[in-house]
This record gives C-alpha cells, sequence and structure tokens, in this order.
C-alpha cells in the first residue's frame, strides 16, 4: 500500500487534517492526521465520511458554453472576449467576482489580483460577506487589523468558555469535543451557551441562556458596564473609551434581562462568571455574525474582553470561529470587496505599493459592491458580467427569488463549481469544470490563523482543472500574461507570501514572509504553520491602529430588523445541521449523512405549533413576505415561543419548496454588509396534503406540478418523500405508462397506495402512499432494486413495504460513524443500557467523533421519563 497523503478536511474552519490512504479496492479511506494540531487524529463525521463523495458521479467534467461541451481553449477563449468587450464599452465597475471562503489561498489571490489588480474594479467579494463580515469589521475596529488573538488551546486552559450563537457540536465538532475533553479534564472550567434555542452545545453547558433572538449586544453591552462598575478602567487607557462606557452605563441589570427577556438572576450568574474568571474566551459565530448589527455585537464582546484584559494571554479572548475551510485565507488575500490583498486597505499608500509590487495601474482605488449590493445592481443591469466561483449564491444568498431574478437577466454569467448540477448553474452562460476536493492542491487557513496545506491524491476527472489556473488563463488572454505565468501553487503561495512581508516592517498583522522562499519540495513538505511567519518569530499581540491603542467601540444595542407582527407572528431562525454541508453538493448524496435528517424541518415550540394546529412530524407550510417553504414540524421545547428554526441546506436540486433562503430578506449590517440571516418574520400553517408517500425508481422521475418532493441519497436508485394535495394515481399513470412494466398495485382506505413496477421481473419503480407517512422498510426496497429474483411471496411482502428478507429496519441514524439507528439505540436502552457509556460499549455508538452523544442523552432521557 501507498503510503498516505496529508491534507486538510474541505468542510468547516476546525480545519482538521486527515489522511488519505487507498485501499486495495482502490477507494480512499479518510482518517484524521494525529500530527496535525487542529485535531490530532480526530474527525467528525463529515470528515470521516469524505472517502464516500470522491466518485466521478454528480461532477461537471467538461467546460460548456450556454449548456454544450466544448473545448477549453474555446471556453476560455469566448470568456475572455466577452469579457474584454463588457469593460471597454462599460468600464471595470460592470465586471464583477463573486468568490468563496472554500477556494484556496492560491486560487483566491489569483482571482482577487485579477479583479483589483489588472480588471481595475474592486468588483470581487466572497460568501464570507454572509458568513465573517461582521467578525472582519469587529478585529478591525478594535485591533486596527484583521487579527484574530486566540487558537484552539485558548478553549482548553480557559476557566470560562462561552459560546454566543455558535452551535459547535454541530457546527465545528473536533473543536466542540476538544471542548468536551478539557471540561471533563477540569470540571471546574465553566461553558455557558447563548443560543435562542437549546441545540446540542448546551449539552455541556453550566448555564444556557436562551435569550430573545438578536438581543446579544444588551447582555454584552451591560457586561462592559458591570466590569467597569467592578474594577474601573483607568483613564483612556482605549480609543473610544469615554463614549462607550458613557452608553454601557445606562444598561444596567433589569434593563439588559428585560431586553434580552432573561431572568435577572442568570444574567448576574453570567456576568459574575466572566468577571471572576481568571481566563475567559468566548466563541462566536453566525447567531452573532448574520445579523443586522452584527459588527456592533462582535465589538461588544471584544469591549467585554478589553476591559478586563482577558485577551492576548492563554485561555483568553474573543474568538470568531470560522465557518468554510478557507475563509481565513480569503481574509488575507483580500476577498472582500472592501480590502485589498494581504491586509491592505484602500489608502493612496496600499493602492500604491500594490501597484508596484503586481507591476500594474490599474489598482482598484476604491471598494467594491458587497454580495447582497452586488446581485441588486446585476438584478439593475448595472453589472453585466459575473463570474461565480466555489458558491452557490441562488441558494446561500437570501431574497433568493431575487438572485434567480438577477442571474436570468445578467448577460454574461460565469460559473467555476464542481457539481454538474447546482441551483446555480442553471444559469450559466458559461461553465467551468473546477478540481475538486483530492484532486486540487494548495493551502488553506483555519480559525486560528494556521496555514495547512491541501494535498492531491487523486488525478483530475475528465476535464476539470485548479481554479488559479482557469483564472490564470482568462488574465492571460486578457492581456495580462507576465502577472499571471504561474505554472504551480507553489508560485502563487510564495508571491503572496512576499506581498505580505512586502514593505510591512510590523504595519500589517498578517505577515507570512517568513515563507517566500519555499521551494517545491518544502511547500509540499510544508507542516501545519500559525501566522505571522517572518524572520523575527511571533510578535507579542499589540493594536495596529494609528494611535497604538485599542479601541472600545460605542454600542448602542439593537434589535433586529424582522419584526414579527399580527401576519407574520413568529420569527425563523436559520442554520446548520450535523451532517450536511451546505447547499449540499458534496454531503446531499452520501447516503448515511441523510438518515440522520433526511428532509427541511421546522422546530417549532408546543405552545406555537398548538396554537397553528402543527402535529409533530406533519407538514407545514411557512411563508415569510417574500416567498413560502414547505418543511415537516418537529415540535420540540428547545424552541422558544415565537421562535422556530429551519435548516439553511435544502436547494432545488433536493427539494420542491425547501430553500429558507427564499423567505430571508436582504437586510444588512451597515459596517459589514452582512445579511440577517437569522432573522425572519413568518407565519407557518399546517399543510395536510392528500397523501404522503415515498417512490423509488430506476430511472429519472418526473413529478407533476403539485406534487412536493425531497430528495433522498440512496445508492443506484432515484429515491424521494414527496406528498401532494391531488390524488397521486393519475401522475402515476403518467410515469407508468407505455413502458411495458408489469404493475402491481395495492390500494386502500386512506389514501393508501400501493404500487411495483417490473420489466422481467427486474424493479423498476416502488411507490407507497398513505394518509401520512407510510411505514416502509426503506432497506428492503433498496435490496430489491440491487436483487431481481424475488419470489412471489417475497413481491407481496414488498408490495407491503416490509422486508422479504432479514434486512433490518433500524429507524433514523443516530450514530452517522457507525450507522447505528435509532430503534436499535431504543432496544438497547430497554434491555439495559443505561449511559452513553453502556450504549457505546454495545452498539459503538458516540465512540468515535462523539457528536451524536447529545442525541443519545436525549434518547436515554425521553425513556427514563
Ligand atoms: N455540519 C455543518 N458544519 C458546518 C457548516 C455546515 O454547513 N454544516 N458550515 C460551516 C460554516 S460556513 C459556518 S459559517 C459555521 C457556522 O456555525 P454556527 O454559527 O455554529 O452555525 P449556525 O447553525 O448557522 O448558527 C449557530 C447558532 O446561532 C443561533 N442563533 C440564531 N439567532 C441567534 C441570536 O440572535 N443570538 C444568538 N446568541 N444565537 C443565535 C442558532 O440558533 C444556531 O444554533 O459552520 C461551519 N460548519
Ligand atoms: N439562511 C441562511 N443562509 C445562509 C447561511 C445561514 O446560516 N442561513 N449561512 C451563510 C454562510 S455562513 C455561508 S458560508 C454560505 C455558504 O453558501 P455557499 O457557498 O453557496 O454553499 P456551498 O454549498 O458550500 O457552495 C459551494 C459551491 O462550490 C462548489 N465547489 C466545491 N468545491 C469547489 C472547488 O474546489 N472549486 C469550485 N470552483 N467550486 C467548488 C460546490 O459544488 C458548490 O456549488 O451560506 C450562507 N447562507
Ligand atoms: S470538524 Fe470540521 S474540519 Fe474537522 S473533520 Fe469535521 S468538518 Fe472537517
Ligand atoms: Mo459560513
Amino acid at each position: 500500500m501507498n503510503a498516505p497523503v496529508r491534507s486538510t478536511c474541505p468542510y468547516c474552519g476546525v480545519g482538521c487534517g486527515v489522511e488519505a490512504r487507498q485501499t486495495e479496492a482502490g477507494l480512499y479511506e479518510i482518517t484524521g492526521d494525529k500530527r496535525h494540531p487542529a485535531n490530532f487524529g480526530r474527525l467528525c463525521v463529515k470528515g470521516a465520511a469524505l472517502g464516500e463523495t470522491l466518485a466521478p458521479d454528480g461532477r461537471l467534467l467538461y467546460p460548456e458554453i450556454n449548456g454544450e461541451r466544448v473545448e477549453w481553449d474555446t471556453a476560455l477563449a469566448y470568456t475572455a472576449q466577452r469579457l474584454r468587450t463588457i469593460v471597454d464599452e462599460f468600464g471595470p465597475q460592470a465586471v464583477a467576482f463573486y468568490a468563496s471562503g472554500q477556494l484556496l489561498t492560491e486560487d483566491y489571490y489569483a482571482a482577487n489580483k485579477l479583479m483589483k489588480g489588472f480588471i481595475g474594479s474592486a468588483n470581487i467579494d466572497t460568501n464570507s460577506r454572509l458568513c465573517m463580515s461582521s467578525a472582519v469589521v469587529g478585529y478591525k475596529r478594535a485591533f486596527g487589523a484583521d487579527a484574530v488573538p486566540c487558537s484552539y488551546e485558548d478553549l482548553e486552559q480557559t476557566d470560562l468558555a462561552v459560546l454566543v450563537g455558535s452551535n459547535a457540536a454541530w457546527a465545528h465538532p473536533v473543536l466542540y469535543q476538544r471542548l468536551v475533553q478539557a471540561k471533563k479534564l477540569r470540571p471546574q472550567m465553566k461553558v455557558v451557551v447563548i443560543d435562542p434555542r437549546r441545540t446540542a452545545t448546551c449539552d455541556i453547558a453550566d448555564l444556557h441562556l436562551a435569550l430573545r433572538p438578536g438581543s446579544d449586544a444588551g447582555l454584552f453591552v451591560g457586561l462592559l458596564n458591570y466590569l467597569h462598575l467592578q474594577q474601573p478602567l483607568a483613564a483612556e487607557q482605549f480609543d473610544g473609551q469615554a463614549e462607550a462606557l458613557k452608553l454601557a452605563a445606562v444598561w444596567p441589570l433589569t434593563k439588559c434581562a428585560d431586553f434580552c427577556q432573561l431572568e435577572a438572576d442568570a444574567v448576574q450568574t453570567f456576568w459574575q462568571w466572566f468577571a471572576e474568571a481568571d481566563r475567559a474566551v468566548t466563541l462566536y459565530t453566525m447567531g452573532i455574525n448574520q445579523s443586522s448589527s452584527g459588527s456592533d455585537k462582535c465589538n461588544a464582546i471584544i469591549n467585554a474582553h478589553l476591559a478586563c484584559g482577558k485577551l492576548a494571554r492563554a485561555g483568553c479572548g474573543p474568538f470568531s470561529l470560522t465557518g468554510q475551510p478557507n475563509a481565513m485565507g480569503g481574509r488575507e488575500v483580500g476577498g472582500l470587496a472592501n480590502q485589498l490583498a494581504c491586509h491592505m486597505n484602500f489608502e493612496p499608500a496600499d493602492i500604491a505599493r500594490l501597484g508596484q509590487f503586481w507591476g500594474s495601474e490599474r489598482i482598484a482605488e476604491t471598494p467594491g459592491l458587497m454580495a447582497v449590493e452586488l446581485f441588486g445592481a446585476i438584478g439593475r443591469g448595472e453589472v453585466k458580467a459575473v463570474w461565480i466561483m466555489g458558491t452557490n449564491p441562488v441558494v446561500s444568498l437570501p431574497d433568493a427569488l431575487c438572485v434567480e431574478q438577477a442571474l436570468a437577466k445578467c448577460p454574461l454569467v460565469i460559473v467555476s463549481d464542481v457539481a454538474l448540477q447546482t441551483d446555480t448553474g442553471r444559469y450559466a452562460n458559461v461553465r467551468f469544470p473546477a478540481l475538486a476536493w483530492g484532486e486540487k492542491n494548495g493551502t488553506v487557513t483555519n480559525s486560528e490563523r494556521r496555514i495547512s496545506r491541501q494535498r492531491s491524491f487523486l488525478p483530475a476527472p475528465g476535464e476539470a482543472r485548479a481554479d488559479w489556473w482557469i483564472v490564470s488563463q482568462i488574465a492571460q488572454r486578457l492581456g495580462y500574461s507576465e502577472a499571471f505565468s504561474w505554472r504551480h501553487p507553489q508560485e502563487i503561495f510564495c508571491e503572496h507570501a512576499a506581498l505580505s512581508g512586502y514593505e510591512n516592517h510590523g504595519s500589517r498583522a498578517f505577515d507570512i514572509s517568513g515563507l517566500a522562499n519555499l521551494s517545491r519540495e518544502q511547500y509540499d513538505a510544508l507542516e501545519p504553520v500559525r501566522w505571522p511567519v517572518t524572520s523575527e518569530g511571533e510578535p507579542v499581540f499589540k493594536s495596529w491602529r494609528v494611535s497604538g491603542k485599542f479601541q472600545l467601540v460605542p454600542v448602542e444595542p439593537d434589535l433586529p430588523q424582522a419584526v414579527a407582527d399580527r401576519c407574520y407572528p413568529l420569527i425563523l431562525n436559520t442554520g446548520r445541521i450535523r451532517d450536511q454541508w451546505h447547499t449540499m453538493t458534496r454531503t446531499g448524496g452520501v447516503a448515511r449523512l441523510m438518515q440522520h435528517i433526511n428532509m427541511p424541518f421546522l422546530e417549532i415550540h408546543p405552545d406555537d405549533a398548538q396554537r397553528y394546529g402543527i402535529q409533530d412530524a406533519g407538514l407545514v407550510r411557512i411563508a415569510s413576505r417574500l416567498g413560502g417553504m414547505v418543511a415537516r414540524a418537529q415540535v420540540s421545547l428547545n424552541q422558544q415561543a415565537g421562535s422556530v428554526f429551519a435548516p439553511m441546506h435544502w436547494s432545488q436540486q433536493f427539494a420542491r419548496k425547501g430553500q429558507t433562503n427564499s423567505l430571508v430578506a436582504g437586510v444588512c449590517d451597515p459596517h459589514s454588509g452582512q445579511p440577517e440571516s437569522k432573522q425572519t418574520a413568518v407565519r407557518v400553517q399546517r399543510w395536510q396534503p392528500a397523501w404522503q408517500g415515498e417512490i423509488f425508481a430506476r430511472d429519472k422521475v418526473t413529478f407533476a406540478q403539485d406534487v412536493q418532493w425531497w430528495r433522498q441519497a440512496s445508492p443506484g436508485v432515484q429515491h424521494f418523500l414527496c406528498a401532494a394535495d391531488s390524488a397521486c394515481v393519475a401522475w402515476l399513470e403518467t410515469l407508468t405508462a407505455g413502458r411495458g412494466w408489469q404493475l402491481q398495485t395495492a390500494c386502500g382506505d386512506e389514501q393508501f397506495y400501493h404500487l411495483l413496477a417490473w420489466r422481467e421481473g427486474e424493479l423498476q419503480l416502488a411507490f407507497y402512499a398513505g394518509k401520512s407517512w407510510p411505514q416502509i422498510n426503506n432497506g428492503a426496497v433498496l435490496a430489491a432494486f440491487e436483487n431481481g429474483s424475488l419470489t412471489p411471496a417475497e413481491r407481496h411482502l414488498l408490495l407491503a413495504g416490509k422486508a422479504p428478507g432479514a434486512v433490518n429496519d433500524t429507524g433514523k441514524t443516530i450514530c452517522s460513524c457507525f450507522g447505528v439507528g435509532e430503534k436499535t439505540i431504543l432496544a438497547a436502552i430497554a434491555t439495559g443500557c443505561q449511559s452513553v457509556t453502556m450504549l457505546g460499549e454495545k452498539l459503538q455508538c458516540g465512540t468515535n467523533c462523539g457528536s451524536c452523544i447529545p442525541e443519545l442523552r436525549a434518547l436515554l432521557t425521553k425513556t427514563a421519563d
């Protein structure tokens, strides 16, 4: 067997090291890299399932123009010529790039250099706008630089870990597990979770503050006041101090508790713990950033750390966790429209410096359009060409319908992607097939500023090419050959590293000039390393502000722009689930990742459910002023009354009307341009369809217009859950007519209708419907598709949805690592397993990545009641 290739997981910003080993069957097995300092060998379910995402099916393999396959040369020449014409006629502001925190640093650097350095407009923005931009503003205002002052070890060394707006148990699982371990070793360490809903992260919380949605600033502004009263700050220690303290002074305990709709005692406890802890870390993510006042919330958090000196020492600091694998790399190369490369800004000295370094006289001089604005400008026809790389804005941007309309009108839409079918790809004039994880080669930077290598271990499928290569080819055809003549990502990396140190002298936090002279071999062998990397070693964390002081940013707590009213009485919160990645282009096809949660759901408090006549597992329609979606109700006390939660992941590839962003408005933070994705006023309505069912088919299924459907990830077959208001028989007739299939049906009361279609003994289609979800054994149906030879008795059982053989239905998968289902776990509990440990010993569940432990505990509690 060959030596394993060491690489980095392409999902979340924890940035776990992995090893890819080829098995004898020629497949790849992905395991954690024990030497990587982010994870020391651990992986979460998504990382562990990476080997199952590597198959070339579903990949975009060839360049296309208007849906037709073309040669690379044709696609590149056409694209460059059209971009050139648009720039010549309408100026550089008429073109834009929309990039992604999932590009490698080298890809990102190349795209940014082309747009800001040579096309001469700053219209390159990224999906990090929807993700990290408020955090960037927070750090820049406080420290004068986008410098994250924490490392993962701080989490382990702290006395108090505060997780605000973070469901780390699902979104940063390996980091969360490090925290779990640390707390086990030092039980005196406290954990506070601040989140309007109770999440899996609350499992280890000593205190959960289920505050009113969007009210976090009240909590932290009040904390600043409290800290100052406990121990007054020295005069003029910080810039902005007087104003910040003045604003905070009007936020005493009772006012804060009212504002956040929390018990005063609970708020007091949190403040006291924060003040008394010698060391405290605050982890914050989308519950803070994705807000119309997200930047101020970030600064309210940083202010509290500054005010009591919980910064820049072990176990301390305001720690914004990055979401995407290379969100941090994007911030380094200047992927946001309001920054220049390597932490430079739109200031004359920086512009001149870049011009000199890049040898260009066309450096963009003013910030470009930020994501939501950019799509607005496309819709208005002001931007006439957009190149989308590594992101799926039709699904992930707010106000999805407007995004679609904008792209439909845009004269030139270029999409670089790895997936053949995406909601955004449908609007592309030109499609470029990019190399995916496992094929591409370069670097990424994780949440703690650690640069790691992603290394390739697979050949390029079809004609897919690296993103940096595609960008350079276009740049060359636009006439910038000299500046884009790289032959390998190492050359780009070294250029980027050199730029970071160029005339820096400690004035810019991001400096990796110590890596500027890496040879190809050294680059290939590069071990994970945290920046800065200079010849001087790691400097003391300092302020990069002109005054040399940190800034306390004055914050006046604000509530969300979204306000519930009589027509739209509930606030919709959106976010992630444990086993899916964003718009599901890579995780949605993996069977074991779909088994945990297999369709969009709406988590709703029992009081609200009762008010709207909604039953657990029943279907609901959700509507905002902008659009609607359909989901399965999950009635739960984890939700507070007045709020509901739906996952962000489902796209039009995976469901009809499953997209949360068709409801969310493009309301943004004025400083960061980050949308308020966590709050939307909605109403909900029970939907009792005529029938609910499940269809399995060998070939593509065409749905009747009124059928709602939810794609399942079942190997080898098309498999959907579905439901509709009109009878299913007519639709099934159109599906089966004229095919010469032998049909076997069963019908009865309550919309009960089952159908099997055979051709020469081979199962072609299986359909099961009833008034509510039919209880069928999926494993049995899937096995029947693989194994044609069923006896008449077995066919009969199959028609009933039962197992002809001994295929077990273990229920919803709880532990994805070992494929342990809910029914199996409940059976084990019934036979005496009374703890998570006992369940682990018997069934292995929870013994690998540990992210199902909260659910195991919930099952144990539920059965104990
Ligand atoms: N499994 C999985 N993991 C991922 C990703 C994925 O797609 N799937 N994506 C990655 C990316 S890009 C990102 S950005 C991260 C995001 O990581 P997280 O931010 O942890 O994930 P979210 O689920 O978006 O939101 C976090 C929490 O914010 C809470 N919240 C909502 N409103 C408020 C509020 O007003 N105040 C507070 N305090 N909390 C609130 C939500 O209830 C939710 O539990 O995850 C990364 N990891
Ligand atoms: N309502 C709501 N909306 C949200 C959020 C939320 O919490 N709620 N979260 C927001 C956040 S934090 C984020 S980060 C965004 C994420 O949203 P997106 O970035 O839109 O989501 P992805 O599915 O990761 O899109 C990545 C695309 O790039 C493709 N791709 C994968 N690898 C490569 C590659 O190497 N090269 C190229 N060229 N393409 C590749 C994938 O197939 C996919 O189409 O969603 C945002 N939208
Ligand atoms: S925690 Fe994040 S980086 Fe680590 S394996 Fe899971 S998804 Fe990958
Ligand atoms: Mo993100």
